[in-house]
């Protein structure tokens, strides 16, 4: 049987019944479709999933290292050995920054740097234990799939061994950086030598083999199409339905400033919704799609949660990947103002450990928390 071209009639109908989007209608979504059909059809099916609620959680951030082997054309916080920016971060300041995460009452770190020339996979672990000893509370989400294998080509072990070592150190889960495009061309252009997609991939099926959650990315708005959108939310998709264990789906618009592409432009906020709404139509078998504020500003961010994403990721104190590549967001945000923009969005805000349970705090302590029964 021939099948039938898909119309907006034809989407719109399967996104009411629930049905799959296939590739054919993910590429008419991204050529044919207006920025209000596509809000109109990707809220409904963030309404579905997550009914009123915008998930926001309270972290820090700690990118111990930008020294780093590799040279992304998109990347403005990696530096040289000997650049005068590089640094790496000693025990003591690791310490103090998860010291001031206590402190500030956080549930999460996100733990992301350079792949360091000089340094051993078990200075990576060490961080982790460092932090984990001090502070068991906060969940560590740490190391992208890129640092994952660049462990496995300096230690020559396979991902899981390293992984399990890690877990026994303090690991929680996996943040989703690192997957680009999985497109081999366009990835050739943009990070020639890291790991490809089919790592990538591999990576995280790894992890959650393990019992391990991670989070999904897609660094848009630079040498892709649209097939390569489409394909790359498929490739997501299939794995997701052999492991279950994505979280959250971020997609992630190109920062032109102090890059090798700064001639381009960023993506537009038009460009943006409608890659969060294609997302959340696609992904159908993802509970969450973020709306990181740091990367599509707050205002664009506030937007976004009518347009298919249902959480604004957190307080995210100390970011630099962003701001090192011409971010105009704030440096932080706070819980008040993030419930406020939350709220003036029309939803209800929640607090979230990584894991996506609610969190409880003591109206008179902040700082403390608990997790909801
Ligand atoms: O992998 C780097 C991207 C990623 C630029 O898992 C850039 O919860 C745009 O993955 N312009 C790291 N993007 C950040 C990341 C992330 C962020 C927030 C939450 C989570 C999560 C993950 O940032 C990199 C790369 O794709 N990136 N430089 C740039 N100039
Ligand atoms: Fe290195 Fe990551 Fe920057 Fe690429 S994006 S150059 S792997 S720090």
């Amino acid at each position: 049987m021939i099948k039938a071209a898909p119309s907006l009639e034809s989407i719109r109908s399967k996104v009411a019944d629930g049905v799959r989007l296939d590739r054919d209608d993910g590429l008419f979504l991204e050529g044919a479709v207006s920025l209000n059909d596509l809000g109109v059809m990707a809220n409904a099916v963030r309404e579905r999933k997550n009914g009123r609620v915008a998930w926001y959680n309270v972290n820090v951030h700690l990118n111990p290292t930008n020294v780093c082997a590799y040279r992304c054309t998109f990347c403005a916080f990696r530096a040289d050995l000997k650049d005068p920016r590089a640094y790496r971060m000693s025990d003591e300041e690791i310490l103090a920054r998860g010291a001031e995460a206590h402190a500030r009452g956080c549930t999460e770190m996100h733990i992301v740097g350079g792949l360091h020339n000089k340094a051993s996979v078990d200075w990576y672990r060490h961080i982790l234990e460092l932090v984990h000893q001090s502070y068991p509370e906060i969940h560590l989400k740490a190391y992208t799939a890129v640092e994952w294998d660049w462990f496995e080509r300096i230690t020559n072990k396979p991902v899981g061994d390293i992984l399990s070592e890690f877990i026994d150190a303090g690991l929680g889960s996996l943040p989703g950086g690192g997957a680009e495009i999985f497109d081999p061309v366009v990835r050739g252009k943009i990070c020639e030598h890291k790991a490809d997609g089919g790592t990538w991939l591999r990576v995280h099926e790894a992890a959650h083999r393990l019992g391990l959650r991670s989070n999904a990315t897609m660094l848009y708005g630079h040498h892709e199409g649209p097939e390569h959108r489409i394909d790359h939310l498929l490739a997501l998709r299939d794995l997701q339905d052999r492991t279950g264990g994505f979280q959250t789906f971020i997609p992630l618009a190109f920062h032109p400033e102090n890059t090798r592409m700064s001639h381009m432009p960023k993506p537009s906020s038009i460009a943006d919704l409608r890659t969060i709404a294609i997302s959340r139509l696609m992904l159908d078998n993802f509970d969450h799609i973020k709306a990181y504020w740091i990367m599509l500003g707050i205002s664009t961010a506030q937007i976004a949660l009518a347009y298919g994403a249902d959480d604004l990721d957190g307080t995210v104190v100390h970011e630099k990947i962003y701001h090192e590549a011409g971010s105009s967001s704030p440096q932080e945000i706070t819980v008040a103002d993030l419930r406020r923009l939350i709220l003036e969005a029309g939803r209800e805000p929640v607090e979230r450990d990584t894991l996506y349970r609610r969190v409880v705090r003591d109206p008179a302590q902040p700082s403390r928390w608990t997790l909801a029964a």
